[in-house]
């Protein structure tokens, strides 16, 4: 029976930007479904009934919610016996500690206060942005950061990259001075095809944060 596979997204979203990578690297076929979020569809208050949020993954009509829970499913259920493929490390210590690292982006939520933010305020969120470093401490001199191969934790961050003109733009942080191995990184993870097609465009998303940012403070 083929397989149906469809992905609720919203373009700017990281989130959905992980799901569609790890497919992408998986060589999986989907349906790239758009989303309205000021006017949900059925289908994606159905499929997430509890954060009625987006990506969404439909897989044989049943759903799999939440980005990084998404990330695994996909790897544990297509291509498990291609090493080239695998997004998590066989081993379960380094397993762990990818995990680890990838929750921790998500509880950083880097930039989001940055963008949203004036004055003191985002001065203030600027520490945020700080925590990039981190990120760039952990890599190290590592191609990925998982070591040689492109994982988890690099699908968790990548996306975070089309954010990086926009965080440039709104807190004057010099990406390129302060975080260089993270740039070369980044600059790595897009020669990849599962990337290049994922991301949006860096000036496309800062125009949209620009607007959403105006929308946002006229309410
Ligand atoms: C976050 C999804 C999310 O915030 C994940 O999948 O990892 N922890 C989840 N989705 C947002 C769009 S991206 O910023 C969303 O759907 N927002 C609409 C809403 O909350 O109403």
């Amino acid at each position: 029976m083929a397989e149906e596979v469809i992905l609720l997204d919203f373009w700017p979203s990281l989130f959905g930007m992980r799901a569609r990578i790890a497919l992408r690297e998986k060589g999986v076929e989907f349906e790239w479904r758009e989303e309205d979020l000021s006017n949900k569809s059925f289908q994606l208050l159905k499929m997430n009934p509890l954060h009625n949020q987006i990506p969404v993954l439909i897989h044989n009509g049943k759903p799999v919610c939440e980005s990084l829970i998404m990330v695994q499913y996909i790897n544990e259920t297509w291509g498990r016996d291609s090493t080239e493929s695998r997004l998590l490390p066989s081993d379960p210590y380094e397993r762990a500690c990818a995990r680890f690292w990838a929750d921790y982006v998500d509880k950083k939520s880097v930039g989001r206060r940055v963008w949203l933010s004036t004055g003191e305020a985002q001065e203030a969120a600027k520490k945020d942005i700080e925590c990039l470093k981190v990120f760039e401490g952990e890599l190290g001199d590592k191609a990925c950061f998982g070591g040689e191969r492109f994982g988890c934790v690099d699908v968790s961050l990548i996306p975070f990259y089309s954010w990086f003109y926009a965080l440039e733009t709104f807190a004057n942080f010099g990406m390129v001075e302060e975080c260089p191995k993270l740039v070369a990184w980044a600059k790595r993870c897009m020669q990849r095809e599962s990337v290049a097609k994922s991301l949006p465009d860096q000036y496309k998303l800062y125009e949209f944060l620009l607007e959403l940012k105006k929308k946002l403070q006229a309410q």
